[in-house]
């Protein structure tokens, strides 16, 4: 045995039960403000989203849930969606409210002026806690494009008292078993001022509502350079972390595949999971949930979504492998070059043999992606799904 396979046997255990959320728009057509692709195989319809995503976790089996979207995801019968995912092998995860595709909410929907507009939003909501009372999602998650373009537009304070007031009356209206989870984003759709930018924001708007509510950290909603593991440490800390949106960016919120961009940053954000109790399969105790928010603009989405789930598997891996009791040693002895080395010993191990091996002992393919891609059903579904109309994010 070598000392990686040694490492490795040691942290094996703490792999077993990982999971990490699908959006089911990762399934839809996508694109950019420029075009949205068209791509063969894509769902016509929400059954076939969670086919897909029950897909991935066929070949994972790292993927037990899917987040819906409303109301990109709406039907008549939530409990029978329930059952046809059940059916398939996954269960229906986080519901994601919308208020960013109606014209009323051209100048805000739960900080909006206008008490009609902001009942409308909040009416929005509660629909949105009856789908999860049907398909028994524990989270509502949140995230609001509202702000304004220009200095001067809009009144920043009124607007942040205004949004407090809407997320009490939601949070009102949530399960003893339920939570609410707050998503924050530096810009984009507006350019000058967001009403949740940022951690602190959505942290000071959840503290207000009480236990249930926390923040959604989304990797690709920071400014360039922002240190995103230091502030998953702090809401760990503060106990106010509550899920994840996965994704990765070069450049603004690219929603590309996670570990894309930076695998490193990836490595260094799960470790801080890892270290502050917010992972899982180490922690019962732990809420933490791991999702995906991405959406495949040129690649196809089964193996798009696969090499995210395994990507985050395999830091996983690599963060669990760091010698935490030689790392504090050296933190503590003032042993810079020493505690770096440390870090950096476990990011650069090589963990794909190892896990590969891991996933056959529990009958998974040793390499999903090559499973997937010999495994024809790219090609059924191309050949299946024609007709109809290809459903796209938006
Ligand atoms: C916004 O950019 C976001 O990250 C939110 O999570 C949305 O609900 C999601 O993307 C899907 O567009
Ligand atoms: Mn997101
Ligand atoms: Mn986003």
């Amino acid at each position: 045995m070598t000392d990686t396979q040694a490492a490795f046997a040691q942290i094996a255990p703490l792999l077993e039960g990982q999971a990490i959320e699908l959006p089911s728009w990762a399934f839809g057509n996508s694109g950019t403000r420029f075009k949205v692709f068209g791509t063969a195989g894509t769902p016509r319809s929400v059954e076939e989203k969670i086919a897909d995503a029950a897909t991935v976790h066929r070949f994972t089996g790292l993927a037990p849930t899917v987040a819906l979207h409303i109301p990109w995801d709406l039907v008549d019968d939530f409990g029978a969606l329930r059952t046809f995912a059940t059916d398939h092998g996954v269960e229906l995860g986080t519901i994601n409210s919308n208020t960013f595709q109606d014209d009323d909410y051209k100048f805000g929907a739960l900080t909006h002026v206008d008490p009609k507009i902001r009942q409308k939003a909040i009416d929005h909501h509660f629909e949105c806690i009856d789908v999860m009372n049907a398909t028994g999602s524990r989270d509502l998650k949140i995230w609001l494009a509202e702000g304004s373009n220009y200095p001067g537009q809009a009144d920043l304070r009124g607007r942040q008292d205004r949004l407090a007031e809407s997320l009490a009356t939601i949070y009102d209206r949530i399960g003893e078993e339920q939570r609410l989870v707050l998503e924050y984003k530096f810009f984009e759709p507006a350019f000058y001022h967001t009403d949740v930018p940022d951690w602190g924001t959505s942290y000071a708007q959840v503290s207000a509502l009480g236990e249930r509510a926390l923040v959604c950290l989304d990797t690709g909603h920071h400014a360039p350079g922002t240190n995103i593991e230091f502030i998953t440490m702090q809401l760990l800390r503060l106990g106010k972390l509550g899920s994840f949106d996965f994704n990765s960016r070069f450049y603004a919120d690219d929603d590309l595949i996670v570990g894309a961009a930076d695998p490193f940053q990836l490595f260094r954000i799960l470790f801080e999971v890892i270290r502050g109790g917010g992972y899982g399969p180490a922690n019962p105790e732990s809420e933490v949930a791991f999702m995906l928010d991405q959406c495949h603009n040129v690649e196809d989405k089964i193996p798009g979504q696969i090499r995210s789930v395994l990507n985050v598997q395999e830091m996983t891996a690599r963060a669990l492998l760091v010698d935490r009791d030689a790392l504090a040693a050296a933190q503590e002895a003032g042993d810079v070059l020493g505690a770096n080395e440390v870090f950096m010993d476990a990011f650069q191990t090589d963990v794909r043999a190892d896990l590969a091996a891991w996933r056959e002992e529990r009958g998974l393919p040793a390499h999903p992606m090559k499973a997937y891609a010999a495994s024809g059903h790219q090609q059924e579904i191309e050949a299946a799904r024609v007709g109809g109309t290809q459903l796209s994010w938006n």
